[in-house]
């Protein structure tokens, strides 16, 4: 069965390029280390300036570019292969104390979000097949179940989807010769392709992000068409896979969050597995310091017990009130 998917009910204003850095690729559930959003408005993709280099001119890279580049923790020891290309490892991220994907990294997406244009479409490489059902994954084993109102478009299956429409001048990648040979719609062919040259920093989020910039800059009118028919809902995107809910779920508009207290936001010190406490979800300014235990009220401290234990604990109290009422009752 074909699934239909609505596309934005005007055309995109906001496109924000995204590539993720993570520990290894499908099966072996990789977890983020590393995520770069660059928002560019429509009005930049469609008025480039042109530098006057020869033979052809080429789009200058868009002015007024927002960014947003974090590092996270991600808890899991990286494969040799991701490690090797991303030059990322775990020492380091110990060494540098970086958290964990926790909701501060939630807070940062959204809020960048609010400051953009919307219709916002989240824009990555291959991001149906990786980038997006991954930050899903993540974004679930926080509770958050969505991102509303954000789509998303996959430029592996744009570019696939212009070339079988346009003519070979117009095409990404055309080749005429071999039969059966697999055109490649990896970054790095297709900046060749257009720049002759292979791109820097690759398999860092951020110098990913610029790659794929600059390749969306060359046909950024047909991508942008086409990514106002078909981009869909990010909340259509189905997790890479499903880890345990780590902490509590609360409402998925980023409008309704609670503004966080800044003293919240500070670095906290690193625990084995990383919590965030629920009054960070709903925050009450009432003096006390909520990541102090001292002060935890113990309905805190039992939701963050894991669900065996809870249930195991429910058992418990039902078996001393049915005996204390079997007691209580005369014979
Ligand atoms: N990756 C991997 N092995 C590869 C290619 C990628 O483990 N051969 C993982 C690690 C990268 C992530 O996918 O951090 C994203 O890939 P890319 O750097 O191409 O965006
Ligand atoms: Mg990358």
């Amino acid at each position: 069965m074909c699934a239909t998917y609505e596309p934005p009910p005007r055309p995109i204003e906001t496109f924000v390029f995204m590539d993720l850095e993570a520990t290894g690729l499908p099966p072996s559930r990789p977890k983020i280390a590393e995520m770069c959003l660059f928002s560019v408005n429509r009005h930049a993709l469609e008025n480039p300036q042109y530098s006057n280099s020869f033979p052809k001119p080429t789009p200058l890279f868009p002015h007024l570019v927002d960014k947003l580049c974090i590092y996270i923790n991600p808890d899991k020891p990286f494969t040799p292969t991701a490690s090797s290309i991303t030059g990322l490892n775990n020492e380091v991220f110990a060494n540098n104390k970086k958290q964990s994907f926790n909701l501060h990294v939630f807070h940062m997406i959204t809020a960048f979000f609010s400051r953009q244009h919307p219709p916002i479409c989240l824009v990555a490489h291959n991001g149906y097949g990786y980038d997006f059902p991954l930050l899903k994954a993540e974004l679930s084993a926080l509770g958050i179940s969505a991102l509303d109102e954000i789509y998303c478009a996959d430029t592996i299956k744009a570019m696939k989807a212009l070339d079988r429409e346009n003519n070979q001048l117009h095409q990404f990648l055309y080749q005429p010769s071999p039969i059966g040979s697999k055109k490649k719609y990896g970054l790095r062919d297709l900046y060749f392709k257009f720049f002759k040259v292979y791109p820097l920093n690759s398999h860092s989020a951020e110098g990913d992000v610029i790659t794929l910039i600059s390749i969306f800059q060359q046909r950024a009118r047909d991508l942008m068409c086409w990514m106002d028919l078909n981009a869909r809902q990010f909340n259509t995107i189905k997790n890479m896979y499903k880890e345990n809910v780590r902490y509590a779920s609360f409402s998925k508009t980023p409008m309704n969050i609670q503004p966080v207290p800044p003293s919240l936001l500070q670095d906290q010190p690193r625990r084995r597995i990383t919590t965030v406490h629920p009054a960070i979800l709903y925050p009450v300014d009432n003096g006390i310091d909520p990541t102090d235990n001292e002060y935890t009220p113990l309905y805190h401290r039992i939701s963050e017990l894991p669900d065996e234990i809870k249930n195991t604990l429910l058992l418990f109290i039902g078996l001393i009130v049915i005996v204390w009422i079997a007691l209580k009752t005369p014979v």
